[in-house]
């Protein structure tokens, strides 16, 4: 059984953080781990985020369970990241271990919400996570903050973005622009010398909570069942394409991606 530990909050809705990285471990069949950093609820008349960091000690703690306490774990993927402390923490301990396959989902936004959650902690992601990446998946709002462009006009300014951020440290960077250009959802993965397009006619839903962690937490599973990025970017992107398609509301304010649906509805 090939083993998956995401480092990550607690998303009580259910659809998003650590129960959506747990639900699509589950769904592609590999063993979910999981090391809590904060705790978010949201408030039911305008969603907005209550967030709860988790002691830097008890995260210390959660991630010695898991890693070295468990025999070998196959992959590792980061979400959600409070603060500037907890970041450089869960950087110390990932440069100690040097996972073999090592996802950063660059979490500083979340559906639902208008503003940024955590505008200072992005430089800490440059200085103590991009460096161990091997894939890095922000969505186009974390692709402009961690390469410094001002806009994307079009597919040749995310390629540039992908140049910067792979020049930050990671191996492989995926960008995510399912909203920026009119009709059309654009994926890119770029690996420092070649881009890879994925694009298609846009899904229109407002349902799409939790579909970037979902994204990343697949790309995660695929790479510790040992699929090569490149399969591993295809299959992630089926996933969330199919619980794009099969998303439903929760309330007014946000509507989370049908997890079963890849494995129901097929690729
Ligand atoms: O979708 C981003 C995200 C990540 N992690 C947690 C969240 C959210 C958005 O709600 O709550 C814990």
């Amino acid at each position: 059984m090939k083993k998956g530990l995401t480092i990550a909050g607690s998303d009580c809705s259910g659809g998003a953080g650590i129960q959506a990285d747990l639900k699509t471990f589950q769904e592609r069949d590999i063993y979910g781990m999981s090391v809590l950093t904060c705790l978010v609820a949201m408030t039911p008349e305008d969603w907005r985020h209550i967030v709860r960091p988790v002691e830097l000690e008890m995260i210390r703690h959660q991630f010695r369970t898991a890693y070295p306490g468990v025999n070998g774990i196959d992959a590792v993927k980061t979400g959600m990241l409070p603060t500037v402390e907890i970041i450089e923490t869960v950087g110390e301990l990932l440069a100690e271990v040097r996972p073999a396959h090592l996802v950063i989902d660059p979490v500083m936004v979340c559906k639902g919400t208008k503003e940024p959650l955590f505008p200072e902690n992005t430089q800490a992601m440059i200085r103590s996570l991009l460096p161990l990446a091997e894939v890095v998946t922000p969505n186009t709002f974390e692709a402009l903050q961690l390469s410094g462009l001002p806009d994307f006009q079009g597919e040749d300014d995310l390629l540039e973005a992908a140049r910067r951020i792979c020049a930050l440290g990671p191996k492989y960077t995926v960008i995510k622009a399912a909203r920026i250009f009119d009709g059309r959802s654009v994926d890119l993965l770029y690996d420092g010398r070649e881009p890879f397009w994925i694009r298609e006619e846009k899904i229109t839903t407002a349902w799409t909570h939790g579909a970037g962690c979902s994204f990343s937490a697949c790309l995660t599973a695929e790479l510790a069942k040992d699929a090569p990025v490149r399969e591993a970017f295809l299959t992630a992107h089926a996933f969330v394409h199919q619980g794009l398609l099969h998303s439903f509301p929760l309330n007014d304010h946000v509507g989370p991606i049908y997890h079963k649906a890849y494995a129901k509805y097929g690729a």
